[in-house]
């Protein structure tokens, strides 16, 4: 008599969850694909679980239409991560062969997670909002509402009395850049931590929070768009309330508030490094910025080992920046330092860790080290 294995189930009907089954049949050979953005050709974020798993065997999946994903250079030198439990998640064996990713999982479970990178979920982001409010003395300042109606909480620790210096990070304009929102948790899970080093911040600082921009695709496990099919970091002169009314809000609150440093946190698919971009392209640039940007960057390599400024995007020619981008527009507007923050889908490989490679820890330590970079330039800004 013959036992029939198991067969495999794979779900994706969750917060994030990006999966289609095209044939499971095989363990060894499990044919998967991404599916687009909403209302996009965008796709290269996925998270799926498998049950079935035989503790001990080998299972091969095959991502097929990895080729013709968004970033499909990207998955060169990239390897999937995986998760038993949904917290501990760890890099498994994968190779690009042109065409489709592969990956393999020698598995100790009957269940497992797979995601592109370490997922930020809805659960976690309320969580985090509750934390920032009842724990690090936040004010829920003003909610937005993204296309479907999901809240997009604004933040602000301090009294928003004139004088104070305007502090503002916004985060995951891109819904599969997740890494983003584990940044903000670590500045939220800083702020719980009072200290000497935060004196300057609770003194002459508002700080303005932003954590999840774009709740709509988080959710549906979109890479780059909203639920209206737009690219939110290419929104920041024409935004409107049907189609991003995520960027429209936030840019209300900036025009009601004000800006003296501005840090929009993503994430980057190629370069297997941490990295900024900033203003040099824009028509208002000055020597003051520029001083501004490079004292930023040499403080942020003396905080952390996990930053650089060797590698990241090609500088823009002046005069010639994109102000459809939030860093380049919110920076022209109100002629402030202003970044956007790159952390990598791969690993950070001036300090990579092989088992995790880039992960949520390193994105939230991450974000405790630039705050006490803007503690640092504070003086400096105005
Ligand atoms: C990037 S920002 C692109 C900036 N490019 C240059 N050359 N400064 C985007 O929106 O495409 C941010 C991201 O998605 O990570
Ligand atoms: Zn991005």
């Amino acid at each position: 008599m013959t036992l029939a294995l198991p067969s495999l189930d794979i779900r994706a009907d969750f917060d994030s969850g990006n999966i289609q089954v095209i044939d499971a049949s095989d363990r060894q050979h499990v044919r998967l694909a991404i599916r687009p953005d909403t209302k996009s050709q965008h796709f290269q974020w996925f998270h799926f679980k498998v049950s079935g798993l035989i503790p001990g065997e080998v299972h091969r999946f095959v991502l097929e239409n990895a080729g013709a994903s968004t970033f499909s250079r990207a998955w060169q030198g990239y390897q999937a991560v995986a998760s038993y439990d949904q917290q501990d998640w760890f890099r498994v064996p994968s190779h690009f062969d042109g065409k489709a990713l592969h990956f393999e999982l020698s598995s100790t479970q009957p269940d497992a997670w797979f995601a592109y990178f370490e997922p930020y979920s809805r659960t976690r982001h309320e969580r985090l909002v509750s934390d920032a409010l009842n724990k690090a003395g936040m004010q829920l300042l003003a909610v937005g509402r993204s296309v479907e109606g999901r809240d997009i909480p604004l933040l602000r620790l301090g009294n928003g009395q004139p004088g104070r210096r305007k502090l503002w990070f916004i985060a995951q304009q891109h819904p599969g850049e997740h890494m983003a929102e584990w940044f903000m948790e670590g500045i939220v899970e800083r702020l719980q931590h009072s200290d000497p080093a935060l004196a300057p911040l609770l003194a002459e600082v508002d700080l303005y929070l932003v954590p999840n921009v774009n709740p709509d695709g988080a959710f549906h496990g979109h890479l780059r768009t909203n639920a209206a099919g737009r690219d939110l970091n290419r929104a920041w002169q024409d935004a409107d309330a049907e189609t991003a009314p995520e960027v429209l809000f936030i840019m209300q609150q900036m025009e009601k508030y004000g800006v003296d440093l501005f840090i929009d946190v993503h994430g980057d698919e190629e370069i297997p490094h941490v990295f900024t971009a900033a203003c040099e392209g824009n028509p208002g640039y000055t020597p003051r910025i520029a001083q501004l940007e490079q004292q930023f960057r040499d403080w942020l390599c003396e905080q952390t080992q996990d930053f650089q400024q060797v590698h990241g995007y090609g500088r823009s020619q002046p005069g010639q920046a994109n102000l459809n981008l939030a860093c380049n527009s919110v920076g022209e507007t109100f002629d402030c330092l202003s970044f956007t923050l790159e952390m990598p889908f791969k690993d950070h490989d001036d300090a990579p860790n092989p088992r995790t490679g880039w992960n949520g820890a390193r994105s939230a330590q991450l974000g405790k080290d630039v705050l006490a970079t803007c503690i640092r330039i504070l003086p400096q800004l105005r």
